[in-house]
């Protein structure tokens, strides 16, 4: 079912856990020659996965790295993004074709070429021979994924707050702001289960301090807003402030704990505080240092956190900095031409994320030093990695919230992954749809985009139907840049309209919730693309704006401005659900075939499969204050298994699992 092939000395990354013996017979289904893996495609053949990439959830047509970016700007010309997830499922079965999965373990830059450059070969290129290869076989890709999850472990489970509608900005800057947040909210009467802290709760950006003034006694802070339903979730920045008697930085440096240049002379760069050095999380000893640190915000009541810029994201290094002035001076002497006034505009740009730093640094692997570019993609992997293994060793059997923004694959089982910095554009509900399924392969279970779009200024319309995909996303989080426009629910006319989608958020946990605890457990995947469901329907393969969330429900978010609708493909007879204005619910049935379904802007529609149903309850305040004495059936089948369990310790099982009927 798993084959594993090793070329050389690949790297330990930790990404798998079952122990494979190396196969000794050559690579089925590609040749391999020079650091080129190549696969011959039919007409017909699909390919997916990849987790956080843009464009289809067929990915075949254009070339894609796996390589960690921080790029604020997802546009379709991108090759990579936060995460590297290197996995595939190439389908050709309804051509009686192949079908089987294939992983490429390697933490270095890697390429998919998917008939990019020519349109029947799927090549994959790698820089150093060095590699791990899994084929992974099935007689669905939905089999597949279920092996190849086994192969990389379970899924992190987040606690059950964690489901709840969170708020976030970058940034609220001082405690008033946070509790007019939640004034806001309560008095809209919209639930919220937590506000996030971004970088500004700091002290000059420094990791584990918190900012006097703006947040003065913090902990009673944290605990009020506890009280008030609300947690808060602060961020964590992967790098470290260089500044003479910051503790951090100091037990760092004397320990020896930063990344460090071929000199073994810590390696600084320009980030959020400055000058800034990179804790190395790679060694052992550096990641439980860092990882114990959140015990100061744990012990003052924080559950829950999110770690940024662990690509790593450089804006400078000193070592480039004092080339790129040593540049500018040059041209300060000549009259610029058309090469070098282009030339000489680009030299600050250039200095962010740069190549030349990413092979500058070392990182000390069990004594070993390790250039970082070639373990690249496993540097935001581990700082999750050490972090969920601190709050594991520090509080056994407690949930804590964590996701990233770097991932490799192995870091699912750490924590979850939201995908980075989207636009406040249209286009980006589609790219979230199509993301959802794509990480979900790859065992980011508990994911999700910034809803309402991080970059640019969100309209009313825009932010309600971010939403209405958003209720469906385990992640469901509003977060915006600094200098955009409010983003929050209450800063929109109308507010009610906003009640009524999240409170519908609220009344589907019940089904949110057992479906992820059913995806998690079974190593399957809670949202998934049409044709892993309907896998001989010519049809569903081309359907890319639609998706399957969990075992019972379809859903086809509307991601066009000023449409009233959409063209819905339906694979087989269901139930259309909608939720109407008015809070009340309508179920009809609807045929298999192709509709055009309306879709007012203040209103909900999707779809239960035949003989499947759904727990509906009533919403609540938080999460915590869900009755589940409230639930109702709807849908056609009169028994649904609800998993309940007490969504904040370790003890989940599927023996918790009960069937419920109408
Ligand atoms: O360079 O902390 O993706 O969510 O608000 C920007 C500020 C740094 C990037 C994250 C975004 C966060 C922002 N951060």
């Amino acid at each position: 079912m798993i084959k594993k092939f090793v070329f050389n000395n690949p790297f330990k990354t930790y990404a798998t856990v079952l122990d494979i013996e190396s196969c000794t017979d050559t690579l089925p289904y590609f040749e391999y020659s020079k650091r080129k893996f190549t696969y011959k495609m039919s007409d017909t053949t699909c390919v997916y996965g990849l987790g956080e990439a843009v464009r289809g959830i067929n990915k075949r047509g254009w070339i894609y790295e796996g390589y960690c970016s921080d790029d604020p700007s997802h546009t379709e010309d991108k090759r990579s993004l936060y995460g590297a997830h290197n996995f595939l499922i190439i389908d050709d079965k309804q051509n009686d074709g192949n079908l089987f999965g294939v992983f490429f373990d390697y933490p270095a830059r890697i390429t998919f070429d998917i008939g990019y450059s020519n349109p029947s070969i799927l090549e994959v290129s790698i820089e150093k021979d060095d590699i791990a290869v899994y084929i992974i076989e099935g007689n669905t890709k939905r089999e597949i994924v279920r092996n190849f999850r086994k192969l990389i472990g379970m899924s992190y489970v987040a606690p059950k707050w964690a489901f709840g509608y969170m708020q976030s900005r970058w940034s609220y800057f001082t405690k008033d702001d946070v509790i007019r947040i939640a004034d806001d909210y309560e008095e809209s009467d919209i639930p919220l289960d937590a506000i996030f802290l971004d970088i500004d709760y700091m002290e000059r950006f420094k990791d584990f301090t918190i900012h006097d003034e703006r947040f003065p006694d913090f902990e009673q802070f944290v605990d009020y807003m506890k009280r008030r339903g609300i947690r808060l979730v602060p961020i964590i920045d992967a790098a470290v402030k260089v500044e003479d008697d910051y503790d951090v930085y100091e037990e760092g440096r004397k320990n020896g704990y930063f990344c460090k240049d071929k000199d073994g002379n810590d390696y600084v760069v320009g980030v959020w505080p400055g000058r800034a050095v990179f804790p190395d999380f790679l060694n052992k000893d550096a990641g439980k240092w860092f990882s114990d640190k959140y015990k100061i915000l744990t012990d003052m009541g924080i559950e829950g956190f999110w770690n940024d810029m662990n690509e790593p994201a450089i804006f400078y290094s000193d070592k480039g900095l004092d080339k790129a002035f040593s540049q500018i001076e040059k041209y300060r002497e000549i009259s610029l031409d058309a090469n070098t006034f282009f030339d000489c505009r680009d030299v600050f740009p250039r200095l962010s994320n740069s190549q030349d730093d990413y092979n500058s640094f070392y990182h000390n692997v069990d004594g070993k030093q390790i250039k970082h570019n070639d373990v690249h993609n496993l540097y935001g992997y581990f700082m999750t990695k050490t972090a969920q293994e601190g709050f594991m060793r520090n509080n056994p059997d407690k949930r804590t919230l964590l996701f990233s923004r770097a991932s490799y694959i192995g870091a699912h089982r750490y924590g979850g992954i939201w995908t980075g910095d989207n636009h406040s554009w249209w286009s980006h509900i589609l790219l979230c749809l199509k993301q959802m399924p794509s990480l979900n392969m790859c065992g980011f279970v508990y994911s999700g985009c910034d809803l309402g779009g991080f970059n640019g200024n969100c309209t009313r319309d825009l932010l309600l139907r971010y939403l209405s995909l958003g209720i469906f996303t385990p992640l469901m989080r509003n977060h915006s840049a600094c200098g955009t426009k409010d983003q929050e629910c209450f800063a929109y006319s109308d507010v009610k309209d906003f009640k009524n989608i999240i409170d519908f958020r609220y009344r589907l946990i019940p089904y949110i919730y057992s479906e992820y605890m059913k995806a998690v457990l079974n190593d399957d995947m809670y949202i998934r693309p049409l044709s892993f469901d309907y896998e001989n329907d010519e049809m569903a393969k081309n359907i890319e704006d639609q998706v399957m969330v969990g075992q019972s429900i379809m859903i086809a978010p509307v991601y066009t401005q000023n449409a009233d609708g959409r063209y819905v493909y339906i694979p087989e007879n269901m139930t259309q659900v909608r939720l109407n204005a008015d809070s009340t619910i309508t179920q009809t049935k609807i045929e298999k075939g192709h509709h055009y379904v309306n879709v007012p802007l203040n209103e909900i529609v999707f779809f239960i499969k035949e003989n499947h149903c759904i727990p509906l309850c009533d919403s609540a305040k938080n999460v915590d204050s869900i009755d589940y004495s409230t639930i109702k059936l709807i849908g056609d089948a009169d028994t649904y298994e609800l998993y309940t369990d007490d969504g904040i310790t370790t003890q989940y099982s599927l023996d918790n699992i009960k069937t419920i009927s109408k």
